[in-house]
């Protein structure tokens, strides 16, 4: 039903545009996704289907065939472009067999390949769709490209090669983790700038949160979406999870575990929502952990969890803020005005879903719940739901964006949560990062 009410009045009031501003009852269009719209529809298009929406997939999928516009010109965050749009379109063309988002995803595939042409392979942040010109986000430092955006192509662009039978997306994302594991990681740790003009870091900023996450995620996934065969990326997630053990993970005050964030060596106590991920992330890795340290591992997943469920029970909302600290006498609570907000983000509910899938432990169903109840109350609006500007204040103000991953990812995780571990198994099932499934073994990942 919350499905139901979040696509029904995005198609009502915004149908074609990026997002449903489900206060003023419009669309927004926003630049991240160069002049490509219905980023809605595509992130959308999986969810109505596995949720059996039969006539609400009919109206995406119409909108696909008839209006769905590849022919654009302008600044295109690859990143973004490749998790929502090539993610939903390769998704559903494995859950229905469709050709026509086989086909558009494809198209949409070669569009992003110019963005490769840097003197190391690592591309760059922006592309503009229709030139195919590239350059770096304004805001990175020195030119640099961002770990978590380069690092998060490989399952989607390995399903482009199979799919198409050209080996080149195949060979821009081994590339990439050529050029990784050739680089020196301070402490065993990926800083989250590099440079593509000289293939080394740019600043020592790490974390397993923005700028970093689905990085991390993608080496796991890698892996098993290869069907387990890809040991490069099964060694760079152990290595990788063994020095953020050691120089990020530590015990708050209050005895909460935590993933703090990393400058230069220094500790910044903070754990943004995106690091949230990361319970989920280490529970499915755990499962296939050595057998020394799987219990650890477990344990680790559900600890880390545990203080992304008190930033949800300390607010007023029982949503979580942007971001929580553990200093200065806070204990996961954001502590900064600017980090109050909470925009309809899923990660803490993908984790609570990997966690109930792989322990059946019912309080993970019931913290879903909980937050499925603040959804209702606190961000239903008429026309949609929106985030809030502040989750210790109620009535919270809203800020008027019903986010097109709300549709991709936290009403998928909390189906899923719900369901029977048979709807799309984690046995025959990888999610990417905004939580497209993609099916295991269907890749050469040696291309
Ligand atoms: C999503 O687009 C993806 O989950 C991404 O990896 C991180 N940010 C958003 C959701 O918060």
């Amino acid at each position: 039903q919350m499905m139901k009410f979040a696509w029904d009045n995005y198609k009502q009031y915004a149908l074609g545009k990026n997002e449903l501003r489900p206060l003023t009852k419009n669309g927004h269009i926003g630049n991240m996704f160069g002049g490509l719209r219905g980023a809605t529809v595509i992130d959308a298009l999986d969810t109505l289907y596995i949720m059996e929406l039969e006539e609400e997939f009919q109206e995406a999928k119409q909108w696909v065939e008839k209006s769905f516009d590849l022919n654009v010109n302008g600044e295109a965050s690859l990143f973004e472009v490749n998790i929502r749009y090539i993610g939903g379109l390769l998704a559903t063309y494995y859950l229905t067999g469709e050709e026509v988002f086989k086909s558009k995803a494809l198209e949409l595939g070669e569009k992003l390949l110019p963005a490769f042409n840097t003197p190391t392979g690592i591309p760059r942040g922006v592309i503009s769709l229709g030139s195919g010109m590239s350059w770096s986000w304004g805001w990175a430092s020195a030119g640099s490209s961002i770990l978590a955006e380069f690092g998060t192509l490989h399952l989607e662009f390995l399903h482009l090669s199979e799919l198409s039978g050209n080996p080149v997306f195949a060979e821009k994302v081994m590339n990439i983790r050529r050029v990784l594991n050739r680089v020196e990681k301070p402490q065993g740790l990926y800083p989250n700038f590099l440079s593509p003009v000289t293939g080394s870091w740019v600043q020592h900023h790490v974390s397993i949160g923005g700028l970093g996450d689905s990085f991390y995620e993608y080496l796991i996934k890698s892996w098993l979406m290869s069907d387990k065969k890809d040991s490069e990326a099964k060694k760079m997630y152990d290595d990788a999870l063994e020095a953020i053990e050691k120089h990020l993970v530590r015990k708050s005050a209050g005895g909460l575990t935590y993933i703090a964030e990393w400058r230069g060596g220094i500790l910044d106590h903070k754990m943004g929502h995106l690091a949230c991920f990361s319970g989920g992330m280490i529970a499915l890795g755990a499962e296939h952990a050595p057998e020394e340290k799987r219990q650890r591992h477990r344990e680790l997943a559900a600890e880390i969890t545990s203080p992304c469920h008190e930033s949800y029970t300390r607010s007023d909302t029982k949503l979580g803020p942007e971001a929580f600290r553990f200093d200065a006498g806070s204990e996961a609570m954001a502590t900064r005005l600017s980090e109050r907000y909470y925009i309809l983000r899923p990660e803490v509910v993908e984790s609570y879903m990997y966690l109930w899938r792989l322990t059946h432990q019912p309080k993970y169903r019931h913290w879903g719940w909980e937050v499925v109840q603040a959804l209702e109350k606190h961000c239903r609006v008429e026309a949609g739901f929106s985030g809030i500007r502040d989750v210790y204040s109620t009535p919270p103000m809203h800020d008027n964006m019903q986010q097109s991953f709300f549709l991709a990812e936290t009403l998928k995780y909390l189906y899923l949560l719900f369901s029977e571990d048979d709807v799309l198994s984690l046995e025959d099932w990888v999610f990417n990062t905004e939580a497209h499934p993609l099916p295991i073994n269907h890749t050469d990942f040696k291309a």
